[in-house]
């Protein structure tokens, strides 16, 4: 278990992933955690990364951080999400580990698994094949992360640990309708389709692709989960192992949304991997599953937008 006194750095405590790692935190009583802005300290800059860790002294990271977005990001924008990834990456797990941090949490992505892996993916598809040509740069500096932490581990005994999430969505989610991912970036068409009136809304690509969907609160609770149980070597799944085709959750968030909305499907986009679907066998061995059903996310999460539209507060 983690000493809830004790210094706690979130790198990245302001999307989608760290910001509701930072609430979990609170609400576990956790009494010093540390953030950043990104106007404060670059960290993809390794002497100002080092600075920072000597000033604060965290004895625990959770290396949320990260250059993301969706498919269309992914694929116009390789170098970016290849660079500033494995830049990010490296900086804080050599800071942390030259300041001994105590334990550092490192977040992957489901993408990190070749195209054509087996479904439901196993942690030990890694590196079994190529990977998905739309976001292959993204998973490139993800799999160096995870060996990051692998190495660390085995050179220098340092308790660095690999969590690998299936896509994500929920309040503070990016409703960029270009750069953005599936989710919400159809949530936000579906509304604006609704208040302008349209009787139609665009979907990308065939509809037939499958993904798997996890509410970002799920994810949190799961990373300290990890953080206080499992110090292993191995990289850990974190999904609902339930998937659905993209066209089954354009349904969805119409219902949601925009009850009478006809979908239509722009297949001059890419649907990038046909199926994504994590096996979250280990993770549930170790004592930790999902609770939150995708209608439920769903609610919470365009309640969010809503109030977050009101308020002028969107990441658009
Ligand atoms: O969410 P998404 O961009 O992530 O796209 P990926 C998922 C699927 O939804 C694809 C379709 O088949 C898209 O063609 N789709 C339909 C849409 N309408 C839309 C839309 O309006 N916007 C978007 N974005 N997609 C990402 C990777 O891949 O997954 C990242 O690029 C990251 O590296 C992330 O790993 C989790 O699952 O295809």
């Amino acid at each position: 278990m983690l000493d809830r006194s004790a210094p706690v750095f979130v790198a990245g405590h302001r999307g989608l992933v760290g910001s509701s790692v930072l609430r979990r935190l609170q609400v576990e009583g956790f009494s010093d955690l540390r953030t950043v802005g990104r106007e404060d300290l670059d960290l993809r800059d390794q002497s100002a990364v080092d600075a920072w860790f000597d000033a604060e002294r965290p004895r625990y990271v959770f290396l949320v951080a990260g250059t993301v977005g969706g498919i269309h990001a992914n694929s116009t924008r390789p170098a970016e999400f290849l660079y500033d990834n494995l830049m990010i990456h490296g900086t804080v797990v050599q800071a942390a580990h030259r300041t001994s941090v105590d334990k550092l949490l490192y977040l992957g992505s489901s993408c990190i698994y070749p195209r054509l892996a087996d479904q439901p993916i196993t942690e030990e598809a890694l590196l079994s094949g190529p990977l998905e040509p739309t976001n292959e740069g993204y998973a490139l500096a993800k799999i160096a992360g995870i060996k990051l932490c692998e190495t660390y581990r085995r050179q220098y005994g340092d308790d660095f640990i690999s969590a690998m999430p299936t896509n994500l969505y929920g309040p503070g989610d990016n409703f960029d309708l270009e750069g953005g991912h599936v989710l919400p970036a159809l949530m936000r068409r579906f509304h604006e389709a609704s208040e302008a009136g349209d009787a139609s809304v665009t979907v990308w690509g065939t509809g037939s692709a499958r993904r798997e969907f996890l509410h970002v609160d799920d994810l949190a609770d799961a990373c300290l989960f990890l953080m206080d149980h499992y110090s292993g070597a191995g990289h850990v799944n974190v999904g609902t192992g339930v998937d659905l085709t993209i066209r089954e959750l354009a349904e969805a968030v119409r219902d949601l949304v925009h009850p009478s909305a006809e979908l239509i499907f722009d297949t001059t986009k890419p649907d990038g991997m046909p199926r994504k679907v994590l096996d979250v066998s280990r993770l549930s061995d170790l004592g930790w599953t999902a609770s939150t059903s995708l209608v439920d996310g769903l609610v919470d999460t365009y309640r969010w937008f809503l109030d977050a539209a009101e308020r002028g507060e969107l990441r658009l």
